[in-house]
Parts: structure tokens; C-alpha cells; sequence
């Protein structure tokens, strides 16, 4: 049996699984949830109680939940290409600190205009509320990473993409997906 990722929608944070898998180069298989069609499939709940994705089931047919917990078996799969490091060492932990940043600051900036895409029946002012604390919050952290990146080509100024970068491809989508930012 092959890896199976769980996704949801191609717009969602799972895509940076995806690209990891892709990276990784190892055969895989994909299983799209139709998260927006509620309730969820109950069969789901064997694969995620919590009813999200990604969710990664492995050829031994234990299941890894949580994109953190995803991408870092994948990196220590793909140690040879580059994905990851061994855990002990310098780059390990740079590389385990960025997907945390990325995983709780970077995603959580973006939370408001999930809200306002979920609660279609929001008063204009609370709409208006949520996209502002949402912009500040989006722009202070584009703002971080656009500094980083701008004397490399990859999060971790290395000499080739790791899973970070995969997670950072998904997540980095939503500022064009939110319409956020003019980038012309
Ligand atoms: N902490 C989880 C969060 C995963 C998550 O929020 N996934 C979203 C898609 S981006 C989801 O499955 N949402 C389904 C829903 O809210 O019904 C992770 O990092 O993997």
C-alpha cells in the first residue's frame, strides 16, 4: 500500500502536504474529503476524529493527523533530497522553528477572513472589523517573511526547497485567494 493523503479543498493548507509528497518524489495517493459538504463522511472520523485535514495514512496503517507532525515525516523521508534534516542538528531545529511560525502566526493571521468566508450573514461593520484586524495581521507577517526571503531563495538558505517551503506554497496562497494585497 502507498501513503494516502486526506485533503480538502485545493485551497486549503493541505496543499503543502501535497507538495512535499511531490518533492519527496515517492509514490503516493491522494483521497479529496468534501469538506464543504456537511456533515462529513463518519467513516472520516476513523482517519481524523477532529474532522480536518491533511490527514496522512501510512503504509503500516497508522494515521498521522496535524500538518506539523506530516511534513516532518516527510522531511525525515526525503533527508537525501534536501526535505529535512536530522533531528540533533542546527538546521533540525531552524527547520522545526520555521514550520511552528509558519503553523500557529503566519496560518492564525489569516483566521478573520476565514471567518468572514464561513459567516456569510455578518453585519457590514463586523465584516469591515474582521478583514482590518486580518490585513494588519497579514502584512506584519508578509512583511517578515519578504524580508527573509530577500537575500534567498528558499526559508532556510539552503541550497534546495525543504518541507517548509511546501507548507509556506500552500499557506502563501491565501493572500491572492483573500484578494489582500494590490501585487502590481
Ligand atoms: N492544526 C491542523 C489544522 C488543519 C485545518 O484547520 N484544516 C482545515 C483546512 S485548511 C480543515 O480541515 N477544515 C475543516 C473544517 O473546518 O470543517 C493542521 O495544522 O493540520
Amino acid at each position: 500500500m502507498q501513503p494516502v493523503l486526506f485533503y480538502g479543498v485545493p485551497q486549503g493548507s493541505s496543499f503543502g502536504s501535497i507538495v512535499a509528497l511531490e518533492w519527496l518524489g515517492q509514490p503516493y495517493q491522494l483521497c479529496r474529503i468534501e469538506m464543504l459538504q456537511q456533515p462529513w463522511d463518519k467513516l472520516y472520523s476513523y482517519i481524523n476524529p477532529l474532522y480536518l485535514t491533511p490527514a496522512l495514512l501510512l503504509e503500516n496503517g497508522q494515521v498521522l493527523t496535524e500538518s506539523l507532525a506530516i511534513l516532518l515525516h516527510l522531511a525525515n523521508r526525503g533527508l537525501e533530497q534536501g526535505l529535512g534534516f536530522r533531528q540533533g542538528t542546527r538546521e533540525f531545529d531552524r527547520l522545526n522553528q520555521t514550520l511552528a511560525y509558519l503553523n500557529t502566526d503566519f496560518y492564525s493571521a489569516f483566521n478573520p477572513f476565514w471567518m468572514v468566508y464561513e459567516m456569510q450573514d455578518l453585519e457590514d461593520c463586523d465584516r469591515e472589523l474582521l478583514r482590518t484586524l486580518g490585513q494588519k495581521e497579514v502584512a506584519k507577517n508578509c512583511m517578515y517573511l519578504n524580508t527573509l526571503l530577500a537575500d534567498r531563495q528558499w526559508l532556510l538558505g539552503g541550497e534546495t526547497h525543504t518541507v517548509a517551503d511546501a507548507y509556506l506554497t500552500g499557506i502563501g496562497r491565501w493572500v491572492d485567494y483573500h484578494h489582500l494585497f494590490n501585487l502590481q
